[in-house]
């Protein structure tokens, strides 16, 4: 993928743009007051972020996961968080784009394609996280419904949302009994947990979400019954790569940073940048993140060409970028001495955004054990 196309580098400066004047002057405030920026999220959706790569028939941009996880990069420069959460959404509308019925899609995708309405993705529950098939979330047939009893834990977007994509257990056979259906808000038994307290990710709610007798039509069903699972990690194989680029995109940034102060931070009669241990540690962090940029694009080639490989490269790309994006952030901490310590500095809001990629959308032990099981064929 490497040098990218004309119409790519278009892309990323158009992106860029957005990142430097509407994100990034924006990213501390956010973090200090959790504000969660819808107005500026439909802004970006005017752009076509909203469902980059759903089909263009009902208004996604249609572009590649190569296309996207530059984007990602360049919007995560701006604000790791306001990123990760765009990634989420454009999971939600490649879920409803990939598996809908016309029907669905077409009620769905316009909207959320400006990001006039949000989406939330809901596969995690209080006693199911990494070992997602032992969800317990249950949708009963009545009729022409369903009837959803169950809790979600830490949905991303949770309160704000008009849709959620809801991963329920229609039969006790394990990753096999799983569905997935839509949840509009405002459906009556739907409510949510107060704000979860965070790390980090102050810029986006993070709630659980309570179904209590949710009665839904049986045609907000994706797909068919028992095919949600597959749905659920479709969509996440996708999101473990844009996760991986928010986190190149936050420690890109850190480390721009740091170039510029260790060129003006004096220290022993010189400037820091004269000693070549410093040197190196800058070389260092360019490389850790060069390395996790190379092995996302392959990634990402890979899940355009729907290549048998895909997950285990996903998940491999996914471990190492999320690594290096929190490593490399934090090194530039650390290069900045006590001042990388202020808030002022906006570095360790970056490192508490970016530590919680290694947990989330899989975590990176979970990563360990999808590239591991493909070695032994397990
Ligand atoms: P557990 O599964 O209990 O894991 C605990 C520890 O054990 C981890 O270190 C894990 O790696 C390790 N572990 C577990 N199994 C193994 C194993 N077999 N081998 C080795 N180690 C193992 N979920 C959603 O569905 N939608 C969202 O929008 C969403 N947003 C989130 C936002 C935030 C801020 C956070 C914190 C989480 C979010 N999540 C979301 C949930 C997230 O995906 C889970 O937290 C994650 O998958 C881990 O699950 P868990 O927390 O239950 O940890
Ligand atoms: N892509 C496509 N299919 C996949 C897949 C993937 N990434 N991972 C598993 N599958 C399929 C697999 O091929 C199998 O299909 P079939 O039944 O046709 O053979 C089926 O799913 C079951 O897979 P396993 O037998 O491997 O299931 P197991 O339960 O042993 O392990 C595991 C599954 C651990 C890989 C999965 O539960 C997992 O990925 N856990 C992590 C959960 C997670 O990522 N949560 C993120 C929540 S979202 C979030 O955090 C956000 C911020 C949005």
């Amino acid at each position: 993928m490497y040098p990218i196309s004309e119409d790519q580098q278009a892309l990323v400066d158009m992106v860029r743009q957005f990142s430097t004047e509407s994100l990034a002057p924006k990213a501390a405030e956010w973090d200090e007051t959790h504000h969660f920026p819808v107005e500026v999220l439909r802004k970006a959706g005017e752009l076509g972020m909203g469902a980059m790569y759903s089909r263009e028939e009902f208004g996604g941009a249609g572009l590649s996961r190569a296309d996207a996880i530059l984007i990602f990069e360049e919007l995560a420069k701006g604000d790791p968080t306001i990123a990760a959460y765009i990634s989420i959404h454009n999971m939600v509308a490649w879920m409803i784009d990939a598996y809908g019925t016309p029907a669905q899609r077409e009620e769905w995708i316009p909207s959320l394609a400006t990001m006039e309405r949000l989406g939330s993705y809901c596969l995690t529950e209080p006693g199911a996280g990494s070992d997602a098939a032992a969800l317990s979330t249950r949708a009963v047939r009545d009729g022409d419904d369903y009837v959803i009893n169950g809790t979600k834990q830490f949905i991303s977007g949770a309160g704000t949302s008009a849709i959620y994509v809801v991963m329920t257990r229609t039969a006790d056979t394990g990753s096999g009994g799983v569905t997935a259906i839509l949840v509009p808000d405002g459906t009556p038994g739907l409510s949510f947990g107060p704000p979860e307290k965070k790390m980090g990710w102050h810029a986006q709610p993070t709630r659980a979400v309570v179904f209590e007798d949710v009665r839904v039509p049986v045609a907000n069903r994706l797909a068919e019954e028992g095919d949600g699972f597959g749905i659920a990690m479709n969509g996440l194989n996708g999101g473990r790569l844009n996760i991986g680029a928010c986190s190149i995109g936050g420690g890109q940034a850190a480390l721009d940073q740091a170039v510029e102060y260790v060129k003006t931070r004096v220290a022993f009669g010189k400037p820091l940048v004269a000693q070549q241990s410093i040197l190196f540690e800058l070389a260092d962090m360019d490389t850790q993140l060069e390395s996790a940029r190379t092995l996302l694009a392959r990634a990402a080639n890979a899940l355009d060409s729907d290549d048998a490989d895909k997950v285990r490269l996903c998940a491999m790309a996914k471990r190492v970028a999320t690594d290096a994006g929190f490593a490399v952030a934090n090194s530039a901490i650390q290069l900045h001495g006590g001042y990388g310590y202020l808030t002022e500095y906006g570095l360790e809001r970056i490192v508490r955004d970016l530590r919680v990629h290694q947990i989330l959308e899989g975590t990176n032990e979970i990563m360990r054990l999808i590239v591991g099981r493909s070695l032994v064929g397990r």
